[in-house]
């Protein structure tokens, strides 16, 4: 470890995450907080997004000295563009998920696969009939087989509009038919940004930004969409259930399984295999009391939503997960995965497992995943961590004590439920300023910030004064860990907002699922502007996401903000360099679309400027602030 020793107090708030810092210390085990302080202090020209490197006559650097890259590209250009490649990334990473999710789905409806089947036929039915497909007297594997045809000309050229358009509020479509970023394929806007941004082709600024925001819409509105809805239909719409999160879920007497990454058609049968009679009987032979699996990050939130399969942890919990010395296998799909768990799984007795094609790690095992071959795959995969529970050195493990129950499960579907089966009780309690607005606190963890400090003063700030919060990705461990997401929080809520979850029996902190299922949001939000009558950016509503790391959630920052949403953030992007840039996202998007960026790394400040925000919206609405 390079520079001056880490302050374990100041990394992070959680008891769980503090005790394995110290043990990662004691044991010689190098964390993401290590390798910050190592590559600090950061490059000032990449940080502010003036550094190209998308052409051999660079790479080029741009400076008060130097303002043009060799080829006369200006720091503006250069920062839309290297922003623009920012979210093509991000909308990639979740839509080429929703595209997995479609090929299940294909599989499925041709009898390619026994091993998944349409567990929400219902939902199957009447997303078919959304997206105007017929239904009418037809079996529901022909309507999947048209369904699937129809999402997967969503990732192509010719559609010319995404399906969910269907979703879009009136107003909000007009305002992108004139700017002229209305979704119109996901891998579409993809290509076209890549190209835009090739040497020579989108050199204005404004141009570019805004095809970013064309490009997040694909994926808001499209990818991240699909893959939602696909999998409920494949694997079930979520309904509310309980279960437990922090590293406390981890048992020391059973094989622990770890699932990681996003996408649940891996640990859907990770999560069959666990419970498999004989491989149960085989890890009693080998002196385990039974199987344990439990979840990190999206795919943990994938199973706690429709399962309630216990989390382990967020993002920077997930090195600190396998520091228990307590975790057999570790078994990943794609994204968010650090490359340093092979690492840290060799430091204890932790066998990491890949299962997609995309996304190999060196060092690791590779089982790779197919829809035909998922459950014989996963058997392998929990066999090989029942092995491995012999090679383990009780000496070495410490669990870190006390899981917190949380209630999960609130997609759309049960949101409505709880609500009596219409949006009236909701939209009533906002109007009567019980509910005085709602904001959606999403993403990850970033070890430039004290280990979600941010992410939970918000949420609680936020509920204090009125405002429901909904949660997704990382930041639902957070709420949970801290008590916020069982209906005994209402206590920590204002009045009004105790009245109203108290009597709906809900908590104030709404866990509606994982990154994709943002898009969840993105459709309550319509609903709710459809039901009365105004665009989604007249709304008391917001997004924020104070610990971001990842290109996707810029993605989906982006889409939030073009799709008429206030959209908090910790940190900027790298796009600081850029006086144009920068005033888009601060201020003139506001102008174009009826939202903008907020920076404020402070949450307590970041509430304040939130809730200004809000009592502007309502005032609008002719509501009181
Ligand atoms: Fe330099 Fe222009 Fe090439 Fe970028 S595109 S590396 S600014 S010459
Ligand atoms: S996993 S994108 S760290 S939320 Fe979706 Fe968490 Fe952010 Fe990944």
């Amino acid at each position: 470890m390079a520079g001056k020793e880490l302050n374990i107090e100041e990394l992070s708030i959680w008891e769980d995450a503090k005790q394995m810092l110290l043990k990662a210390k004691n044991d010689g085990v190098e964390t993401a907080w290590d390798r910050l302080q190592q590559q600090a202090p950061h490059c000032k020209f990449g940080e502010s997004g003036v550094c190209c490197r998308i052409c051999t006559m660079g790479p080029c650097r741009v400076s008060k000295k130097a303002p043009r890259g060799v080829c006369g590209a200006d720091a503006d250009v250069i920062v839309a563009r290297n922003f623009g490649r920012f979210i093509a990334g991000g909308a990639a990473g979740h839509s080429d998920h929703g595209r997995d999710c479609i090929e299940a789905l294909h599989a499925v409806a041709h009898g390619e696969t026994k091993d998944y089947t349409i567990k929400d036929a219902e939902k199957l039915m009447r997303i078919a009939k959304e997206v105007g497909i017929e239904t009418e007297g037809r079996e529901p594997l022909e309507v999947a087989k048209d369904l699937a045809a129809d999402f997967f000309e969503n990732y192509g050229t010719t559609k010319g509009e995404v399906s969910f358009i269907v979703r879009v509020p009136e107003k909000r479509r007009k305002i992108w038919d004139k700017l002229g970023i209305t979704p119109r394929g996901v891998d579409r806007e993809i290509a076209e940004m890549m190209h835009r941004t090739h040497m020579g082709c989108d050199n204005d600024a404004a141009n570019t930004v805004l095809h970013a925001a064309r490009t997040s819409l694909a994926d808001g509105w499209a990818g991240s969409m699909i893959a939602t809805e696909v999998s409920d239909i494949l694997f079930g719409t979520p309904t509310p259930n309980k279960t437990q999160v922090n590293l406390g879920v981890l048992k020391e007497d059973h094989v622990n399984i770890l699932v990681h990454g996003h996408n649940p058609i891996v640990s859907e049968k990770i999560m069959e295999a666990v419970n498999d009679p004989e491989l149960i009987a085989l890890a009693k032979e080998k002196g385990a009391k039974g199987i344990n699996l439990a979840g990190l990050c999206c795919t943990g939130n994938e199973l706690m939503m429709r399962h309630g399969i216990p989390m382990a942890g967020n993002h920077l919990m997930t090195e600190l997960a396998i520091v228990t010395g307590a975790v057999e296998l570790i078994v990943v799909d794609y994204q968010c995965i650090m490359p340093s768990l092979v690492q840290v799984g060799s430091c204890y007795h932790t066998k990491m497992v890949t299962t997609a094609d995309k996304a190999r790690f060196t060092g690791a095992e590779h089982i790779k995943f197919e829809i035909h071959n998922g459950m014989e795959q996963a058997k392998k995969v929990v066999r090989m961590a029942i092995e491995r529970f012999p090679l383990r050195d009780p000496a070495r493990v410490k669990i870190p004590n006390g899981p917190v129950e949380v209630v999960t499960g609130f997609s759309n579907e049960a949101l409505l439920d709880a609500l009596g089966g219409s949006l009236t009780p909701l939209i009533d309690a906002i109007k009567a300023g019980k509910i005085r607005g709602a904001v959606a606190i999403v993403g990850c963890n970033n070890p430039k910030y004290k280990h979600d400090y941010c992410n939970l003063n918000l949420a609680k700030e936020l509920i204090k004064r009125d405002i429901l919060v909904i949660v997704t990705g990382c930041v639902t461990v957070a709420a949970g860990k801290a008590g916020l997401l069982v209906p005994d929080a209402i206590d920590q809520a204002g009045p009004g907002l105790k009245e109203i979850c108290g009597a709906l029996g809900i908590p104030p902190v709404i866990h509606m699922g994982s990154c994709v299922d943002n898009a969840r949001i993105l459709q309550l939000c319509a609903l709710i502007a459809d039901e009365l009558g105004v665009d989604i950016s007249d709304l008391p509503v917001a997004a924020s996401s104070p610990e971001w790391y990842s290109e996707k959630a810029a993605a989906i920052g982006t889409y939030a903000v073009a799709s008429g949403i206030y959209t908090h953030l910790g940190h900027p992007p790298n796009i600081t360099g850029s006086e144009v840039v920068t005033n888009l996202a601060l201020s003139g998007l506001d102008e174009l679309v009826g939202a903008c960026f907020l920076i404020e790394p402070d949450p307590f400040k970041a509430a304040e400027l939130i809730d200004e925000r809000i009592k502007s919206k309502r005032l609008a609405l002719g509501l009181s602030a």
